[in-house]
């Protein structure tokens, strides 16, 4: 009665009502509640629910819904950490090395996602399982779950500060080595940032509960990754994992550039560098199996480091690769649970303990307890459904593109964007195309990102790519290929393509970026906790860190919210719990939602605790 009542008033009909309608009303409700984080929460949800950003729910199940049952009782088993808090990065190493078990690193928690799902899963999608997997997986080597795009993203696209993440994971997996992924001087951007910034973002992420650094470089420059390295193994207490990034096939009677030889000599440098472990990175999944066998039983002969293989499975061929890598002595290999996997992410975590299961290299993860996750994992899956890179099936195609995981998807995504979803073949061929005139990069963020600019530029102009490594004068160029030209990212292992480079920077030749930080930024920067953590988010990313602020500014926290009104908005007659704080929850809902004014605003009437409030939001139909 009380609604037929608001939306039978003249006013509300007239599509002249403000937000104070109800509050010239008091009649209408039986009590109050101010202005709060709950009405804040409440207007998010009703803008979600009358724009519709991500179209209809493909689901109305919270993955919650799907965890395997009551939490097991007792205190969490020690784990992996446990032995790095007794080893040591150093002695920890040893040990890996030692063990004959293979060890086994859950990438669910951030490759798997940012590689299927375009990076979108949550804080609290993670959370919410991290007690089961700290129960059931006491045995694996680590969870990859911060790092790449994570941090990105979390600023960007879901109104969440990205050490808040780290945090919550580092509580609920007291046991698990925690796992990020560095982009050497990059962190985690897309640019090289000055040797201070490396070093507080290192302490910072140690600090808040990163256990193993895996440390790249895009184009394998030992010299880019120094500053990170450094900084993990002389201000922590941390693993510095240094990766080789991977590309080609080194069993290519052809292949001059990367070469076993090549590998060796860039483990070298690795191992020179300081570095605990060395990870064999393959970005594109494009390492076969008598490939690895050869690379891992090299890099073992030749170095006492243990050696950690992570590859995507877009060809579907990389379990058979994770299989000849093992038994060639592998000590460690990434999987992500089987819901999460396959295609451009990493190849299925259950199929491979299966394989394992009563060989000698066996680890202690109880396969059953993998099974029990894969539901939650499932669930996850349907509710971000929107986020799909949309790879149906495995691709032949990556062995002459060589477009890595995390990209493929997103290439496609940008593909359909820019009107050429149909042409995509086009794309991966004109990727292959301008691979090529840049000199055969290896192709990993940021490298990947200029050699997609590229590609994309020359299929949307319409170019001949011959034409254009030929006379790249007469053409425009992205940015970050005259960036790359110049050097911004270092030198590609080939060296240079000329004359084409020369050609192409003539006339157009930049200084060299520098980001210099302000003094006062230097000393924020050097004291631990969240000063630092602001700091850092607005150095590495200055205008994502001010939409996020400003979102939490209107909303407030909105990662509290569950996922399918947070994606998807509000069903009427649902009512959605939301904890706010341990203790204190709240109950939203939708009643109705009124016809737009005649500047395309409406007003939702939202229920806080079964209470009336009424917000406003503009439709953007
Ligand atoms: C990243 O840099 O985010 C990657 O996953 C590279 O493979
Ligand atoms: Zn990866």
């Amino acid at each position: 009665t009380f609604l037929r009542a608001v939306l039978e008033d003249p006013d509300f009909g007239s599509g002249v009502v403000t937000t104070s309608f109800i509050d010239e009303r008091p009649h209408l409700l039986t009590g109050r509640i101010p202005a709060d984080r709950g009405t804040k929460l409440a207007r998010f949800l009703a803008d979600v629910t009358v724009n519709q950003p991500n179209g209809p729910a493909p689901t109305s199940l919270e993955p919650s819904a799907k965890l395997p049952g009551t939490l097991p009782a007792g205190e969490i088993p020690d784990g992996s950490r446990q032995r790095l808090l007794a080893l040591g990065p150093a002695g920890f190493a040893r040990a890996l090395r030692e063990q004959q078990a293979v060890g086994v690193t859950d990438t669910t928690f951030r490759d798997a996602h940012q590689s299927l799902l375009a990076t979108r899963v949550r804080t609290r999608d993670l959370v919410a399982v991290a007690p089961w997997q700290a129960r059931l997986l006491p045995g694996m080597f680590s969870v990859e779950c911060w790092g790449g795009a994570t941090y990105d993203v979390a600023l960007r696209f879901l109104g969440e500060d990205p050490w808040e993440r780290l945090a919550k994971l580092r509580a609920a997996m007291p046991n698990q080595n925690l796992q990020m992924l560095l982009r050497g001087r990059n962190t985690v951007g897309y640019t090289p940032y000055p040797t201070e910034v490396t070093r507080a973002f290192v302490s910072e992420a140690a600090e808040v509960g990163v256990d193993i650094f895996r440390i790249f470089d895009a184009l394998n420059d030992v010299e880019q990754m120094r500053p990170a390295i450094d900084a993990v193994v002389h201000d922590t207490e941390s693993v510095a994992e240094v990766a080789l990034c991977y590309t080609a096939n080194l069993l290519d009677p052809d292949e001059r550039t990367y070469t076993l030889d090549h590998y060796l000599r860039l483990a070298e440098r690795i191992v020179g560098a300081g570095a605990h472990i060395l990870a064999i990175k393959d970005m594109a999944g494009l390492l076969r199996p008598a490939a690895a066998a050869k690379l891992v039983a090299a890099l073992r002969e030749r170095f006492e480091l243990p050696v950690h293989l992570h590859t995507h499975d877009t060809t579907g061929g990389q379990l058979a690769t994770l299989m000849a890598a093992i038994d060639a002595g592998v000590d460690a290999v990434d999987v992500a649970n089987s819901a999460m996997s396959s295609t451009t992410s990493q190849p299925p975590m259950s199929a491979l303990l299966m394989a394992l299961e009563g060989t000698d290299r066996a680890p202690d993860i109880d396969p059953e307890a993998v099974l029990d996750l894969e539901p939650y994992w499932e669930a996850v899956r349907r509710v971000y459904k929107p986020f799909e890179s949309g790879l149906p099936a495995p691709t032949g195609r990556v062995y002459s593109h060589e477009i890595p995981g995390g990209q493929l998807s997103n290439l496609r995504q940008q593909a359909i964007a820019l009107g050429l979803g149909d042409k995509f073949e086009a794309i991966e061929a004109m990727y292959a195309a301008a691979d090529k005139i840049l000199g055969r990069p290896t192709k990993v963020t940021p490298s990947s990102k200029v050699v997609g600019d590229l590609a994309l530029h020359l299929v949307a102009v319409g170019a001949d790519p011959a034409e254009f490594a030929a006379e790249p004068r007469r053409f425009d160029i992205p940015d970050s290929v005259i960036g790359f030209l110049n050097g911004e990212l270092g030198e590609p292992a080939g060296g240079w393509p000329e004359p084409f480079r020369t050609r192409a920077l003539e006339g157009r030749r930049k200084p060299p970026r520098v980001t210099e930080v302000a003094p006062e930024d230097l000393s924020l920067l050097e004291i631990p906790g969240n000063e630092r953590q602001r700091t850092l988010n607005r150095l590495l990313f200055p205008g994502p860190t001010r939409e996020f602020q400003q979102k939490r500014d209107d909303f407030g926290d909105v990662s509290v919210l569950p996922t399918v009104p947070y994606l998807y908005g509000m069903e009427p007659g649902h009512e959605y719990p939301v904890t706010l704080e341990k203790g204190v929850t709240l109950l939203l809902g939708l009643e109705a939602i009124g016809a737009p004014d005649k500047w395309a605003r409406r007003n939702v009437m939202t229920l806080l605790n079964g209470q009336l409030r009424p917000v406003r939001v503009r439709d953007n139909s």
